[in-house]
């Protein structure tokens, strides 16, 4: 089958997290990714958190996927002249290295723009060009602080909280890879390439818009009816950490179900939709409820919310968090069970649906990874393991024009 992407060639200059996740997603739609990597070290997820000695991390081979690597080092001239005849022939270079270090290895913008007119050239930062802290380097956790996210998440009487979900770094990677497509379709009509440019601030922000939808509304009312906070609490100037309260207009709560006490993911996300409020009164054995003045509206709950919560808990604790779902689904009720990553990677649907999926790895034997969450109706993205380090390099070498005699002087002389 035709994949939507066969035909552009990418070099994959990224590293660690952002950058590769852009481009794994490439590759499994059909890009030829070719990842550059430090000839004898590589990417540092390699050895990153390894859990069988000289074998790839699973942090590197959940990232890398479908792709080849290419040793090179691109500080030296023979590496640089591999480098600028792959940049001639390729539709798209990306990258995320350290502020400065591309430009420093003699690689700016307007040297690929004159070494291939038609490149577009993709960049992960921790800050947008420009800003006051353009000169950071940033992890994923920086860039939820810098972003809006930590101090908007947890509980109002902890510290700041990061999420566990990489809002810094793979939901960078998706927002490149998009500006990369915008591009690559823009190409298309001018015949030009262009520089694409994404920081990790602004992406962790792009996430947290409701955030600052609440500051503007705080600042105008001075209240946020849908945060714990009301109508008992206090509120101050700024967005306060809400706890795990819905962040929509629908009222919604973490809820303990039966074993809670032992099990620490026994519960339920319940969410109390306006018009669902006959079925939810339906479902919990509380038709008294659905006329009852002090809860038919979602104004008149507001107030006592928690002791609604309660209750509900109550009618929780004889039933696991799937028996709950099971019995709330037939009602429409928004919720789902709180789902450990052990059930997620047994999930037989989440198998059958390609997005948890087994992989073969030369050195690993077979592990799990996360296929992609894109479904096409006319493709199915196959997953392959990613490259041992420097396991395409003569391949690609030799698709360059290089001769074996050539490809041999290279490696003598440590240039790939
Ligand atoms: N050959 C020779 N040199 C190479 C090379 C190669 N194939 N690949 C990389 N290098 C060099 C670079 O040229 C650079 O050298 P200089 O600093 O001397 O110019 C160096 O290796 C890499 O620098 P770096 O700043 O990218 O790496 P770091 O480990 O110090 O920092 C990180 C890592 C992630 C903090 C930084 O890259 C960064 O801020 N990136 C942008 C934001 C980002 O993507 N962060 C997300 C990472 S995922 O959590």
């Amino acid at each position: 089958m035709t994949k939507p992407l066969e035909g552009i060639k990418i070099i994959d200059f990224t590293h660690v997290q952002a950058g590769p996740a852009c481009t794994q997603l490439l590759a499994w739609f059909g890009a030829d990714v070719i990842k550059v990597e430090r000839p004898g070290s590589g990417d540092v997820t390699r050895n990153q958190l390894r859990d069988i000695p000289d074998a790839d991390a699973l942090y590197f081979t959940m990232l890398n996927s479908n792709k080849k690597s290419l040793t090179l080092d691109t500080k030296k001239p023979e590496g640089k002249e591999v480098l600028e005849k792959l940049i001639r022939e390729s539709d798209v270079l990306v990258e995320n290295f350290g502020p400065g270090a591309l430009d420093r290895m003699g690689f700016s913008w307007e040297r690929l723009n004159e070494l291939n007119p038609k490149m577009i050239v993709a960049s992960v930062k921790g800050f947008s060009d420009g800003h006051h802290y353009d000169d950071l380097k940033v992890y994923e956790n920086v860039a939820q602080c810098a972003g809006g996210a930590a101090s908007t998440t947890g509980f109002w009487d902890g510290p700041p909280t990061i999420s566990a979900a990489a809002l810094g770094d793979s939901n960078t990677g998706m927002h490149l890879a998009i500006g990369i497509l915008t591009a690559l379709i823009g190409r298309d009509k001018t015949g030009k390439g262009q520089k694409v440019a994404v920081s990790m601030q602004d992406s962790v922000l792009n996430l947290c818009r409701v955030k600052l939808r609440d500051q503007q509304r705080l600042e105008r009312v001075g209240y946020l009816e849908e945060y714990p906070q009301y109508p008992h609490g206090e509120f101050s100037d700024v967005v306060p950490r809400g706890g795990n309260a819905g962040g929509g207009g629908q009222p919604g709560w973490v809820l303990k179900c039966k074993g809670w006490e032992t099990d620490p993911n026994a519960y339920i996300y319940f969410t109390i939709q306006g018009h669902a409020w006959e079925p939810i009164c339906k479902a919990l054995g509380k038709p008294e409820w659905i006329d009852d003045p002090a809860y038919k509206t979602a104004e008149a709950r507001q107030p006592h919310i928690f002791e609604i919560f309660g209750t509900i808990e109550g009618w929780l604790a004889d039933k696991t968090k799937f028996e709950a779902v099971d019995i709330l689904r037939k009602f429409d009720i928004p919720c789902a069970p709180v789902l450990t990553m052990k059930e997620l990677a047994n999930d037989p649907s989440l198998r059958a649906s390609g997005t948890i999926v087994e992989v073969q790895h030369k050195k690993r034997g077979s592990y799990l990874t996360v296929g992609s969450p894109i479904k096409f109706s006319d493709m199915k993205p196959e997953v392959t393991a990613s490259p041992l380090l420097g396991e395409h390099t003569d391949e690609v070498l030799t698709s360059l024009g290089y001769s074996r005699q050539d490809i041999f002087n290279l490696h003598e002389i440590k240039a790939v």
